[in-house]
């Protein structure tokens, strides 16, 4: 663990770490940046329930006035929730100004496992992951989680990534940087919205326990990388491929024909891809959330064993 001035771990979640007990960080991006209010914050606080019935301590992550939280209050919650996109999406190179500047962030998945991994964090839970965008051979638009996941030792559990993103190469990024895709119960990659992305990953492991003991081995080998979990959103849930999939091409179309480049585009794909489908992905993305949180816990409670 190393412990930093910026760094503010909150007494349930340090006692917890310091008890060996398990731990599972939560992003705020999702927050601030991923939904509307209040289904943001309700969300947030539901999500912390489930991984405390699945017997761990969750850590909500962001930065308030240049700290960097690891396990925000509910009132901080309801702060960043409503705030919405008044609060910075902090990445990787924004947070030494957030803090310089004593600031806010929403943080994205970098700056969520930057921060885990200083308070000693191991598992975090989150929607989707962002990745090599579609093109990104002329814009070079690859997201910097990437490469967060090739350098920090955390366990990310995911439902994949939107089909926003050029599938293919994303994996092909992760391959080159070493980071294992592990796909649960399932050797294809799931599509955030849908369990099936026609991308296979690179094995299937089928409990938290199997979670536990890979992501230990590679602690154990010294590995500073992470460790990409894929859960499919569960069947009674996942979306029509056809509604989705003409909802992201007319979002990248809009994309194109708004100029819309740099950090601007993912908060601008995935708020098009919701306004053209309606509550119906709101409420599917709230559900793979939910089920993600439930096996990042039961993975922490595994290594805390
Ligand atoms: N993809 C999603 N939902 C999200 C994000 C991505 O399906 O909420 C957010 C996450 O916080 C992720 C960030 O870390 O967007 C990636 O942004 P960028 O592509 O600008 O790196
Ligand atoms: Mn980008």
């Amino acid at each position: 663990m190393s412990l930093n001035k910026y760094l503010d771990v909150s007494p349930e979640v340090a006692g917890a770490l310091a008890a060996g007990k398990p731990v599972v960080a939560l992003e705020s991006t999702i927050i601030s940046h991923g939904m509307p209010y209040p289904q943001n914050v309700e969300t947030a606080l539901a999500v912390e329930s489930i991984i405390r019935e699945n017997g761990a301590v969750p850590a909500t992550i962001a930065v308030i006035g240049g700290q960097l939280k690891a396990g925000c209050t509910r009132e901080e919650i309801e702060y960043l929730g409503k705030a919405g996109t008044k609060v910075t999406k902090a990445s990787r190179r924004d947070l030494a100004m957030l803090c310089a500047r004593g600031q806010d962030g929403a943080t994205t998945v970098t700056t969520t496992m930057i921060i885990a991994h200083m308070a000693g964090i191991k598992v975090f839970a989150t929607g989707g992951i962002g990745g090599v965008h579609r093109g990104a051979e002329t814009t070079m638009d690859i997201s910097a989680d990437l490469e967060e996941l090739a350098h920090t030792p955390v366990m990310v559990v995911c439902a994949g990534a939107k089909s926003i993103l050029d599938l293919g190469l994303t994996l092909e990024y992760l391959e080159t940087h070493g980071v294992p895709v592990l796909g649960y119960g399932t050797r294809e990659l799931p599509a955030f919205y849908t369990r099936h992305s026609g991308f296979s990953v690179d094995y299937q492991v089928d409990s938290p326990e199997e979670l536990a003991a890979a992501f230990k081995a590679s602690l154990e080998l010294g590995f500073q990388g992470g460790m990409l979990v894929a859960n499919p959103i569960p069947e009674e849930y996942s979306m029509d491929p056809a509604v989705i999939n003409g909802a992201i091409e007319e979002a990248l179309s809009q994309a194109k024909a708004n100029g819309i480049h740099g950090k601007e585009t993912t908060p601008f794909l995935l708020a098009k891809v919701k306004e053209l489908t309606g509550g119906d992905s709101l409420d599917s993305n709230i559900q793979l959330v939910f089920n993600n949180a439930r096996l990042a816990a039961k993975t922490a409670a595994c290594l805390a064993k």
